[in-house]
């Protein structure tokens, strides 16, 4: 397991700089969707995700591909993009959809967080569908972790900040010591507060506001969904397979 005091949480996209990340391993967490549907996608078979930070890159990556192999994914504000093979509900992405497939992946933060960590030594995607996945991951790690919440447009968000806190929680065995980073204490003590009802919290976050009018029924209960997949989304060469496959 990484040292506790070498653990730390960025809260946003926005709150780091590439070069921050150099030599690390980066935990990326968007609950609320991306990666709750990026981790649905490769446990239901998905070949492979490429993550991009725009449109312009996901159509220049999808011209140079047969186009039954891929489908373009993803969401801006929420909702489906034109053209778009599927959006950025974790429902849509079920087996015989996805099975064999590249996806290429294009979301308002998660998929530009994921973008942005590239200089980390090993990028993985978390949220609480995979968290044993993650902390098994973890274990095999002694160099710096930074825990990259995506939040939104900049913004905290209260759902990647709990799991954050979750998997700090799970680290320190429930107490984290005095000498632990400030973002990794903000992380912990949030998930002190509201860890015994995820839903309840989540369902009352500014996203899930958000989402409220354009997502389908069941999104936010699923994502908040604690050990459901047993998958390991990692980073190789800017594609994202399950390294527990
Ligand atoms: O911002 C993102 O990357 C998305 O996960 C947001 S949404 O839940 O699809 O709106």
């Amino acid at each position: 397991m990484p040292e506790i005091n070498y653990i730390d949480v960025f809260f946003s996209v926005h709150a780091f700089q590439e070069e921050e990340l150099r030599g690390k391993t980066a935990v990326i967490i968007d609950v609320l969707r991306a990666s709750s549907s990026i981790t649905t996608a490769l446990s239901n078979g998905a070949k492979k995700i490429i993550p991009v930070a725009d449109m312009s890159d996901a159509m220049k990556i999808a011209n140079t591909m047969d186009q039954k192999d891929f489908l373009l994914c993803g969401e801006k504000n929420g909702t489906k993009i034109e053209g778009y093979h599927l959006g950025n509900s974790p429902a849509e992405y079920e087996p015989e959809v996805v099975k064999g497939k590249t996806l290429i992946f294009n979301t308002t933060n998660g998929t530009k967080a994921i973008k942005k960590s590239s200089l980390a030594n090993q990028i993985y995607v978390g949220t609480f569908l995979n968290q044993d996945s993650i902390l098994n991951a973890l274990k095999d790690h002694d160099d710096e972790v930074v825990l990259v919440c995506s939040g939104w447009q900049g913004r905290l968000s209260i759902e990647d900040t709990l799991f954050a806190g979750s998997l700090l929680h799970a680290i320190s065995g429930g107490e984290l010591p005095d000498s632990a980073k400030d973002g990794a204490k903000v992380a912990f003590g949030l998930f002190q507060k509201f860890g015994d009802d995820l839903e309840g919290a989540i369902s009352k976050s500014d996203h899930a506001k958000r989402l409220a009018e354009l997502v389908p029924n069941g999104d936010i209960e699923f994502c908040c969904k604690v050990n459901e997949f047993d998958v390991l989304p990692g980073m190789r060469d800017g594609i994202l397979t399950n390294l527990n496959g």
